[in-house]
């Protein structure tokens, strides 16, 4: 069975939707980042990177959240078009994923909640980024259903993984009428529901980092 090491994380919370979306079975395994197991010897032999989700299937190891997307959507041929011109609007919200949106909104986070000593300028800059790409990503929705066109497709699960958890940078949809929109439907998806409950559920569950 495919297993999934990962905690109740924006990065985590992807790959259980898409398994839930895909109706593939899966074994969830907490690896709990606020301990700091992901920096431990059994799940750094894992992935070197030290960070979750890692998704193992029948002996092949996937790191990155993006990247485990990809491959799930390969396997089944399921929320990845096949024509070339939908297919690439996909990847266009998944490189801007993993090259934007999720590092502005990490580090807005950071800077406002975590760093050791106020850093006003570190803390500005990220949060002004992430409302940026908050209004970029409002403004394409007025115009179509789902972030990669008119169908649910990988990039709006990716999305959606750190949109679940926007009270970490501190930023709301309330001026976002069509990026609420999506959201709520997103959320209301029955996979996408199940898939919270699994990762919430692993913040009490005993420790097994691998
Ligand atoms: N680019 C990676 C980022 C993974 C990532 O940052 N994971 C976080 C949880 S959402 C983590 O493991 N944080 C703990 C750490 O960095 O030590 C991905 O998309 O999978």
């Amino acid at each position: 069975m495919i297993e999934v090491h990962a905690f109740a994380t924006p990065n985590s919370v992807k790959v259980s939707i898409a398994l839930e979306e895909l109706g593939l079975a899966y074994d969830l395994k907490a690896v709990n980042v606020r301990k700091g197991e992901q920096k431990e010897a059994a799940f750094v032999a894992l992935n070197p990177n030290g960070k979750v989700p890692v998704l193992v299937d029948d002996g092949l190891v996937v790191t990155e959240s993006a990247a485990i997307l990809v491959y799930l959507a390969e396997k089944t041929g399921k929320l990845l078009p096949s024509d070339a011109a939908a297919r690439i609007r996909v990847f266009e919200q998944l490189f801007f994923h993993a090259s934007a949106l999720s590092p502005a909104f990490g580090n807005a986070g950071f800077f406002k909640r975590s760093s050791p000593e106020p850093q006003p300028i570190a803390e500005a800059r990220f949060s002004t980024e992430a409302e940026r790409i908050l209004r970029l990503l409002d403004v394409k929705l007025a115009d179509q259903a789902f972030m990669a066109g008119e169908a649910f497709t990988i990039a709006d699960i990716a999305h959606f993984g750190w949109l679940w958890r926007r009270q970490f940078p501190g930023l709301t949809l309330d001026e976002r009428p069509n990026f609420s929109r999506w959201y709520e439907e997103v959320a209301a998806r029955p996979a996408v529901q199940r898939a919270i409950a699994r990762v919430e559920a692993l913040v009490e569950a005993p420790a097994s980092a691998a």
